[in-house]
């Protein structure tokens, strides 16, 4: 393959053949000399004071090394902080212990943790610990929990509020002023459980001759964990490594410190011995973070000729029972600036209030935010069109923002990068051939079939983000990152990451780009990530971040590379570093290429040294911390196809047709592979996901029994195109794709189905679309 080629090819994922022949070191397989297992004791009650525990049946059963509750550990232990203090909220932070000390408020809270010899022991083990409760009474609605009378899970927090936020611009009041009609809805985005291939995992060791504490975790940001668990255990940060091999995937949900890791870093200090945890899938669904779960009411207001003219409204974001590391930024930051989508509505005015509940707290799960708001929006639009009788399609391009328009401020104040959302439009109808398919559907439906297709026309905001903004918005981090790349004697490579890819694909796209601007074969190029001790500094991977920012900080670190080479070039062939040229690969002396030297014949001689150019150091290696001027916003449109079975409701998904605009593309299978699993995450939150609680508490949907996750057998294949639109806010033009396909489908499939079920006076339905749901709604026969 040519070297030009290298950037925008299909290169295969060069992680992909250890991962699939099991040749992948995953955190579970990580195991130490003299290991000790952890496993914990949970509530089974989702709210309660503790009013007793004994330990000593479980502390001398076989195998067990040590048993400690909450009250062990405090002062030595501090409590989980939260990292994102969102402004201009009144938020409550109250406190959080890693093990519950006197009251438990969610079923799966820890209230002890033992440790023995094996992980079936301390499991066994953790029966024997008996531990008294006086339940108290229990909320899980987030808008029951701050109606007067409701019981209060924090001291400090009246009403369960955790706060209040709004997100405001335009003149709102004129806009209903001026309406011609008016929409409105209640729209329920309910709660998701991440399902990771591996479940989340800790492996604390502790050297008491250094003082230095080794935790393998399974995290999605080593440098953010580091960070947090110097703070929760009072540790100097640079006695900290925090390394993250093969995590088997987050989908967001492994960004945030969560109790056991600091209990099992704690107890490997404590015990002198290193200290494993490893989560079941029964606790995964109980005490790993939960996604989305708003309860949100609309209006829009607009003419009738279809013009949106503002949007209001108010949302409830069940927070669960403590504030987990994000969580207070992902309902207001990442959700609340979006709600007017890809169209001009001047004003909105939308509050968020942020709730605790007695559930599992609630977190960042792929799109974090941002599917929220999609659907909010996309759904509105869908009954706004409806409501006039215009086509969904018209009712969109009269409101898009037009291409001419960008960078394009919006209500809220956000700042759009670029955009051309006609044309991902036109893409898109082309490939369904609308106007046939609209044929085919009224033939249908004469025949009693019910077919309907649902767009989905979205933005949305990632590429996490300029510093300065996440200072402004209280993200208690920067967001810029870093990479540096060195260029071994022997010409290969080793390039450090700040981003924590576990899953996405960088160490192929990051070693295309570096390829790309050096003229280096990709298999020499080692892309390493995922370890304090090895990278510098860096903020991870979440908010689809890692390529928007980690990768352009790796085309500057090899632009500077490049630019050291040049000079060397330039003294080794005798000529000035202006005549220098980058030709297939090599720097030549300028239409001269038989004078040419290659990057490995420039790194040989930049580490040897022997014959440098005056003033220029040995080595060549550079590194680059890049802050982005704000964030990218990519976009486009999906549809859905679906038929209704009328004998059962079943919703079968006929098509599904993706185009997305993640500006310049590194790899399009890649990118592809992001938008599919993307994609089947967001239809699935649209037919069959939803965590359930019952009114006490108890998590009905507490296994992979009760909780449908999709197989592949119920996706159809997944049509996929792009429209490439760059964004001047990164030297590489482009913009995330990690996120597109869960935030741009579920609002399509939805619309699908409401659009099949429209003869039938159907204008909207909650999620996720059962088939007892929808077989309800169809006439009997
Ligand atoms: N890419 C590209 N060209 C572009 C944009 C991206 O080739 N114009 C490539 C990137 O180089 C990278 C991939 O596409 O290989 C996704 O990149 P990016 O959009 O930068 O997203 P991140 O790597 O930051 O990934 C985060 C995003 C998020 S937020 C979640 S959640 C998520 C997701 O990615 N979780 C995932 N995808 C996942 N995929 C897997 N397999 N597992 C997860 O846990």
């Amino acid at each position: 393959m040519a070297v030009s080629k290298i950037f925008g090819a299909a290169v295969k994922r060069r992680e992909d053949p250890r991962l699939i022949t099991g040749r992948a070191t995953y955190t579970d397989d990580v195991k130490l000399p003299n290991l000790a297992y952890v496993a914990f004791v949970r509530s089974p009650h989702a709210h309660a004071r503790i009013t007793r525990i004994d330990v000593s049946r479980a502390q001398s059963a076989p195998g067990v090394v040590a048993v400690v509750t909450g009250q062990d550990l405090v002062g030595k232990v501090n409590g989980i902080p939260t990292a994102w203090l969102i402004p201009n909220s009144d938020l409550k932070t109250p406190t959080h212990p890693a093990i519950a000390v006197d009251t438990v408020r969610y079923v799966g809270d820890a209230v002890a943790a033992v440790v023995a010899e094996s992980r079936a022991a301390a499991s066994d083990a953790t029966e024997l610990v008996d531990v008294e409760y006086d339940p108290l009474p229990v909320v899980v609605d987030q808008e029951k929990a701050t109606q007067p009378g409701a019981p209060q899970l924090h001291p400090d927090v009246p009403n369960n509020v955790a706060f209040r936020w709004t997100a405001k611009g335009g003149d709102v009041d004129a806009a209903f002023r001026a309406a011609e009609v008016t929409i409105k809805q209640r729209l329920i985005n309910q709660r998701l459980i991440p399902n990771a291939i591996e479940t989340r995992n800790t492996v604390a060791q502790y050297n008491p001759g250094t003082g230095d504490l080794t935790v393998t975790i399974t995290s999605q940001n080593p440098h953010i964990h580091r960070f947090l668990l110097s703070v929760i255990l009072g540790l100097p940060e640079h006695r900290i490594r925090v390394v993250a091999p093969e995590v088997g995937g987050g989908f967001g949900s492994k960004i945030h410190c969560y109790p056991e890791e600091a209990v099992a870093s704690f107890l490997a200090i404590q015990l002198d011995r290193p200290i494993k945890w490893t989560e079941d899938r029964r606790e995964n669904y109980l005490a790993t973070i939960h996604g989305r779960d708003h309860i949100t009411d609309l209006e829009l207001a607009a003419k009738r000729d279809g013009t949106i003219l503002g949007i209001r409204g108010r949302t409830y974001a069940n927070l669960g029972a403590y504030l987990s590391t994000a969580a207070p930024g992902i309902p207001t930051i990442l959700h609340g600036l979006m709600m007017t989508g890809p169209y001009q509505i001047a004003a909105q005015d939308y509050e968020v209030v942020g709730v605790f509940t007695n559930t599992t707290p609630v977190d960042a799960y792929r799109g974090a935010g941002r599917p929220e708001a999609t659907y909010a929006v996309e759904r509105l639009v869908d009954l706004l069109a409806a409501e006039i009788k215009l086509d969904p399609v018209e009712i969109r391009r009269k409101n898009f923002i037009p291409k001419s328009a960008f960078p394009h401020t919006v209500a809220s104040g956000l700042v759009y990068d670029s955009g051309d959302y006609d044309a991902a439009l036109d893409k898109a109808l082309q490939m369904v051939n609308y106007q046939q398919f609209r044929s085919e559907q009224a033939a249908a439906r004469q025949k009693g079939r019910y077919l309907g297709i649902g767009f989905s026309t979205y933005v949305e905001i990632c590429g996490l983000g300029p510093s300065a903004v996440a200072g402004a918005v209280g993200f208690q981090g920067g967001l810029w990152d870093n990479a540096n790349v060195r260029i071994h004697p022997s010409g290969k490579a080793t390039v450090f990451t700040g981003t924590s890819p576990h899953g996405q694909g960088e160490e192929t796209t990051f070693a295309q780009i570096v390829a790309e601007e050096l003229g280096l074969p990709l298999d020499d190029i080692e892309v390493v990530h995922g370890d304090t001790a090895r990278i510098a500094m860096g903020w991870g991977t979440y908010g689809s971040r890692s390529t928007a920012v980690g990768g352009s900080a790796m085309v500057l670190a090899a632009r500077k590379v490049k630019e050291k080479a040049r000079i060397i070039a330039a003294h080794l062939l005798e000529a000035s570093p202006e005549d220098i040229e980058f030709v297939n690969g090599r720097f030549q002396v300028k239409g001269v290429p038989e004078r040419s030297k290659s990057i490995q014949d420039i790194a040989l001689m930049a580490n040897l040294a022997w014959n440098m150019p005056k003033g220029i150091e040995p080595g060549l290696e550079e590194s680059s911390f890049f802050d982005p001027s704000n964030f990218v916003y990519p976009f486009g449109t999906h549809v859905a196809i679906v038929e209704i079975d009328p004998g059962t409701g079943v919703v079968k998904l006929v098509r599904y047709v993706a185009v997305d605009d993640c500006g310049i593309v590194i790899n399009p299978k890649i990118v592809d592979g992001q938008v599919h699993g993307g994609v089947a995450q967001g239809v699935a939150q649209a037919l069959w996901e939803a965590a359930v609680y019952d009114a006490n508490g108890q998590l009905l949907t507490g296994s992979l029994m009760d909780y449908a996750i999709p197989t592949a057998e119920v996706l159809p294949s997944i049509e996929t195109a792009r429209t490439e639109t760059p964004s001047p806010v990164n030297p590489l033009g482009l913009k995330g794709v990690g996120e597109t396909g869960t935030i741009a489908s579920t609002p399509a499939v939805v619309n699908a189905v409401v659009d099949a079920l429209a003869p039938l006076g159907v204008r909207h339905v909650d999620m996720p679309l059962t088939p007892e749901k929808i077989w309800r709604l169809l006439p009997k026969a």
